[in-house]
């Protein structure tokens, strides 16, 4: 089957917040997906505004900041709205649906107020995306579903634990717009894969997390690439999205030509 373009694909999404998402890439020419993990607000704010213009989407873990209040989201979300990119809170929801459904509304955080996208484990069965979904989709937003996972010795490694989770998205198509995974999981082109584990070189960290190349990833069907250290590291954080956004750019395009 031909590649279909972002655009195309978005008309292909049957969830509000993963059509956004599509557009949003077609529209700033964006497969980078940048993630501030850093544990204060100032310097989330700093890293957002050195590279957020380069980006379809910024990965929040507001668990680790130490000083989260209700103003970081309002300036996020100010920010979402000047730089246009999709805010995804990195919750891996994974307990019973009920527990689920109380952290995606509720507590220190309130995500579903303010993220447009959030993520969620398979591991405890179909109840968790049925719960957070209740809460989600009166506000038009999306889930993505963690299939397989990047780090060293993932038990969500591509067998029947990655199948559940593309048969978990085809029954919520309306909540979850693709998964969390190192490549192409499901020929349902209105589904988006996202691939963390991506550096300018192959590598790992010294706690299991391991790197692909933007291009490597990108021909495995990956569309967005998730780039953490990657782009924090760098003595100049600006050029090195600049870089990340080329190479998995190019990379997209080279896929429609094919
Ligand atoms: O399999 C995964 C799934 C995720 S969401 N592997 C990952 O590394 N992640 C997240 O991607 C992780 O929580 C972190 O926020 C980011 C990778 O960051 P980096 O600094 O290693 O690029």
């Amino acid at each position: 089957m031909p590649e279909l373009s972002f655009q195309e694909r978005a008309k292909l999404c049957a969830c509000d917040a993963g059509r956004r998402v599509f557009e949003t890439m077609a529209r700033k020419q964006s497969c980078l997906s940048f993630n501030p993990d850093v544990t204060t607000k100032a310097e989330i704010l700093e890293t957002v505004r050195q590279v957020g213009a380069e980006c379809c989407m910024i990965k929040t873990h507001m668990d680790v900041v130490s000083d989260f209040d209700d103003d970081l989201v309002a300036q996020l979300q100010k920010l979402s709205e000047e730089l246009d990119f999709v805010i995804f809170e990195d919750r891996k929801f994974a307990d019973i649906g009920n527990t689920a459904m109380l952290q995606y509304e509720h507590g220190h955080h309130r995500i579903a107020s303010w993220s447009h996208v959030t993520n969620a484990h398979i591991v405890a069965g179909p109840g968790t995306v049925e719960a957070l979904k209740k809460v989600g989709i009166p506000l038009k937003r999306g889930c993505l579903l963690v299939a397989e996972m990047s780090s060293k010795g993932t038990l969500a490694d591509g067998g029947p634990y990655t199948k559940a989770a593309v048969e978990q998205a085809y029954a919520h198509e309306d909540f979850v717009f693709g998964f969390v995974a190192q490549r192409r999981i499901t020929d349902h082109a209105g589904f988006l894969t996202l691939t963390p584990g991506v550096q300018l070189q192959k590598g790992g960290d010294a706690m299991g997390q391991q790197y692909n190349t933007p291009a490597s990833v990108m021909a495995k069907g990956a569309d967005i690439i998730q780039v953490g250290r990657g782009i924090l590291n760098a003595p100049d954080r600006s050029a090195a999205a600049k870089e990340f956004r080329k190479q998995s750019w190019e990379a997209y395009t080279a896929r429609l030509a094919e």
